[in-house]
């Protein structure tokens, strides 16, 4: 598949503003400016990217607690994202949900969800929505590894599969759910081969490699626009950071991670970009410089803002 040059080069400054939003992020936790806890994507970058490079703003995505990359590569804006994770009142969610908590409908995202596994049917009700309504949406649910062995996964799926509904499911395979590596939680070599129990093309993919994942996803997200209903894609990736900012990391060995970070899909797609002759290398540090300061901007803003008053607090809460 060509990949036209203002997709490959979306896809090239995407990655690289999701990965210095999570530096960031690291960072201002570490400093104390971000309450409760924070999953980095730090690793992943290329699978929201190269799938969410597919969709429009009208489509949808549902994410995880690892969130951050997913909402970036589908239009996120980086002060709004870095007020909400410092708990201000000009994040996306007036600071009242964070990192793990993210929901803007205006592009599409339907939410981040602390909950394993629960973004999964929420997927599959956005679809039998976007049929009801007789829109030609398409739905991506990304969700890891762990989540894959949880009883949603098979409810979601099996009732997209008879349905016939426009979604992609994208486990993102890190092997870990935390502590817990995939050699103890499933017994068969891939979570895409469970595809063929609900009758629909299940896909395994280099995580990360960017122009993999848009490819496996563009068939994907075309199936899902044609009424051909639902695939499940499973992209083998790493985190390069701990489950969580403090995780102590006791159950992966330093060679394990280092062998990974030599597949680091930032610097694997820059290489490629650059053979390509797609950008120059002083394209590249531009497009790293303009990540970096609008990262600073992000913090700024968020710094700036303020908290909530109090007497908001069951302002925009429904139950
Ligand atoms: C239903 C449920 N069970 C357990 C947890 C605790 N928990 C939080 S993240 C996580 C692991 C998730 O692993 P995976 O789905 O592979 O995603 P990853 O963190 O690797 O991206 C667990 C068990 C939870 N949040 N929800
Ligand atoms: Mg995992």
């Amino acid at each position: 598949m060509a990949i036209a040059k203002e997709k490959l080069i979306w896809m090239f400054r995407t990655m690289t503003r999701i990965r210095r939003f999570e530096e960031r992020v690291a960072r201002e936790f570490a400093d104390g400016n971000i309450p409760g806890s924070v999953h980095l994507y730090i690793g992943e970058e290329a699978v929201a990217t190269g799938a969410i490079a597919h969709l429009k703003k009208e489509d949808y995505i549902m994410s995880t607690h690892r969130g951050h990359g997913h909402l970036i590569a589908k239009g996120g804006e980086t002060d709004k994202m870095m007020a909400e994770l410092f708990a201000k009142k000009t994040g996306y969610c007036l600071g009242k949900g964070g990192s793990m908590h993210i929901a803007n409908l205006d592009i599409g995202m339907l939410g981040a969800a602390g909950i394993v596994g629960s973004g999964i049917p929420i997927a599959t009700g956005a679809g039998l929505s976007a049929v009801m309504r007789g829109t030609d949406q398409v739905t991506i649910a990304f969700f890891g590894d762990g989540a894959s062995n949880i009883g949603r996964f098979h409810e979601g799926i099996n009732l997209a599969s008879v349905w016939c509904l426009p979604v992609v499911f994208i486990c993102e395979n890190n092997l870990y759910a935390v502590s817990v590596p995939t050699s103890c939680s499933l017994n068969i070599p891939n979570v895409a081969d469970r595809a063929v129990s609900y009758g629909i093309p299940g896909v395994v993919v280099d995580g990360m490699d960017v122009t993999a994942v848009y490819e496996a996803a563009g068939e994907a997200v075309a199936r899902a626009r044609n009424g051909q209903g639902p695939t499940l894609i499973e992209a083998k990736t790493y985190r390069f950071r701990g489950h969580f900012e403090g995780d102590s990391g006791a159950y992966r060995t330093k060679e394990e991670i280092e062998q990974w970070m030599t597949k680091d899909p930032v610097n694997l797609y820059k290489a490629k970009l650059l053979e390509m002759k797609v950008l120059t290398k002083k394209q590249t540090e531009d497009i790293d410089k303009e990540a970096l300061a609008e990262m600073d901007s992000a913090v700024k803003f968020a710094l700036e803002s303020p908290f909530p008053e109090p007497e908001e607090a069951l302002e925009n809460v429904y139950s």
